[in-house]
């Protein structure tokens, strides 16, 4: 459920990019920053070790324009993809309205984004979540290799891998040159707003 500010007159929405570590999360949320007017988004903070992996999240807001009166907002966090971070993970999700699984491209990294996206279910589960209705986007990152070195799994593959029985919109795309980027959010946001906009008229209450 999204957060309500009254004394705002705000909605804030959650959107995690959920996948396994070095898919690229955190490149996305770097494009999608350096991209927007200074007006729509807020600070983008990251929580990384010296390096350049996440240890907490990455987080950046952004406006998305009104539902009856109030702005919306939502918030873009990433999770830290390691295994071992999965407590971390957790608390990431506290309070998901929509999920972008990115999935690495890479041939080698086949079975560490199937590993990923069940992790995702888990985890989703553990809080009553279904990952059958929660609004999710399927991001396949990094096809920018296509062609070069770096072996990278056909569409049709990682369709049948991590999509097949989930059936949810899914888009190529490189972060590192941000084709497919703002695709990814601006479907993923329009889902979330449908699915807090559903819920708002559940709220028997008036809102104001
Ligand atoms: N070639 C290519 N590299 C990418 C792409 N997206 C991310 N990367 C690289 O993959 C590495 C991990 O990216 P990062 O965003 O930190 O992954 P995260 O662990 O999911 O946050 C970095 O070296 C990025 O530059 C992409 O679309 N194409
Ligand atoms: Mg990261």
């Amino acid at each position: 459920m999204p957060f309500i500010n009254f004394s705002k007159d705000e909605i804030q929405c959650k959107i995690v990019y959920y996948g396994a570590g070095f898919c690229g999360k955190t490149t996305n949320l770097q494009y999608i920053y350096a991209k927007m007017n200074d007006d729509t988004k807020g600070k983008m903070v990251s929580i990384d070790t010296r390096g350049d992996r996440t240890l907490f999240f990455d987080f950046l807001s952004l406006n998305l324009g009104k539902i009856r009166g109030f702005d919306v907002r939502v918030q873009l966090y990433t999770v830290p993809g390691q295994v071992h971070y999965d407590a971390t993970r957790k608390l990431v999700l506290k309070g998901v309205d929509g999920v972008v699984f990115v999935a690495d491209s890479l041939k080698v990294q086949r079975k560490k984004n199937i590993e990923s996206l069940i992790n995702l279910a888990k985890n989703l589960a553990e809080k009553g979540i279904s990952i059958r209705t929660i609004p999710l986007v399927i991001q396949y990152n990094k096809r920018d290799l296509d062609g070069t070195d770096s072996e990278i799994l056909p569409l049709e593959i990682l369709e049948k891998d991590l999509n097949s029985m989930l059936r949810v919109p899914s888009f190529p795309a490189s972060a590192l040159k941000g084709a497919g980027v703002f695709e990814t959010l601006r479907e993923i946001s329009k889902l979330v707003v449908k699915d807090v906009s559903r819920k708002i008229m559940l709220v028997d209450q008036p809102l104001r």
